[in-house]
């Protein structure tokens, strides 16, 4: 996939969310804060990551760990844009006895490294995988996205702790800061104050950037430090990329019709 343009390949993936949102029906999608994280995955997997559709299992890959697990479907759409899945695949997203439910079920073949859902336990996963990579003098790297209501879960600290204690420099968290979670806004229902602050205090070295940039993402994925774990802390607008529902509440899931689909995808086109 490298080589695409990162801006097409990230409209691209919102209007595939959009579309699984439609053919969802009632079941819906967690659309806003999939389309807040839609850059970040674009670029991780158009220009930063080494992984690919072809060997999929490759014990060298980097690693990608989904752990704000309800925005699957962003997830499913980047795999495939970049060919890990297929596209009519991709359609049947939370259809009864699909491969592709609402949070995501880990299979590696294709390219899905966790089980997904339950918020606050991929950071540890991802500890887990970049220590082993320390430990086995792998090449790999493991990048961790979470979300910022997330980080309301005690266990993404413990997790942290143990980053910097094993000086897991081959560890890059991205913390998708949209300022909402699923029934308000983070500030109201659980405030962290200055997430950069917190991090450093756990011992990361932190860039702050706009996570719906391009530009700026490219750039925070490139930072290195030695001996520190990275953490990106990224500004991001829930349902970014759709004017009529971005930074509004509601959107954290929903369904929608085949009205507000053209809609939709209307306004996607004239913001590229
Ligand atoms: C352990 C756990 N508690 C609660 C939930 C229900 N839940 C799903 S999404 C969500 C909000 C998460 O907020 P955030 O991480 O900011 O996600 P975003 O706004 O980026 O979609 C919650 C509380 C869950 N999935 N797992």
């Amino acid at each position: 996939m490298k080589g695409k343009d990162i801006r097409i390949l990230a409209t691209e993936v919102r209007k595939d969310i959009i579309q699984m949102t439609l053919q969802a029906g009632v079941n819906g999608g967690h659309i806003g804060g999939a389309l807040s994280s839609v850059d970040i995955l674009a670029v991780l997997y158009g220009a930063v990551m080494n992984v690919s559709a072809e060997y999929p299992d490759d014990t060298l890959r980097d690693r990608f760990i989904l752990s704000k697990g309800h925005i699957a479907l962003a997830h499913y759409a980047v795999l495939a844009e970049c060919g890990f899945i297929a596209r009519d695949d991709m359609l049947t997203f939370e259809k009864s006895g699909g491969e592709f439910p609402t949070h995501e079920e880990m299979n590696i073949r294709k390219g899905i490294e966790i089980s997904g859902g339950s918020l606050g336990y991929g950071m540890s996963i991802g500890v887990g995988c970049a220590l082993a990579a320390k430990r086995s003098d792998a090449e790999y790297r493991t990048y961790v996205l979470l979300g910022d209501g997330e980080c309301n879960e005690g266990s993404i600290w413990e997790a942290a702790m143990a980053a910097s204690k094993y000086n897991l420099d081959n560890l890059t968290v991205i913390v998708d800061v949209n300022g909402q979670q699923l029934d308000g806004y983070s500030a109201d229902v659980m405030p962290i104050y200055d997430i950069v602050q917190v991090f450093q205090g756990f011992g990361f070295h932190v860039v702050e950037i706009d996570g719906n940039d391009i530009a700026q993402l490219e750039g925070a994925f490139a930072v290195r430090c030695l001996g520190k774990p990275i953490a990106i802390v990224a500004h991001t607008i829930k349902g970014k990329g759709i004017p009529e529902i971005e930074g509004k509440t509601g959107w954290h899931h929903a369904s929608i019709n085949q009205e507000q689909y053209e809609s939709f995808v209307k306004q996607l086109e004239e913001a590229k």
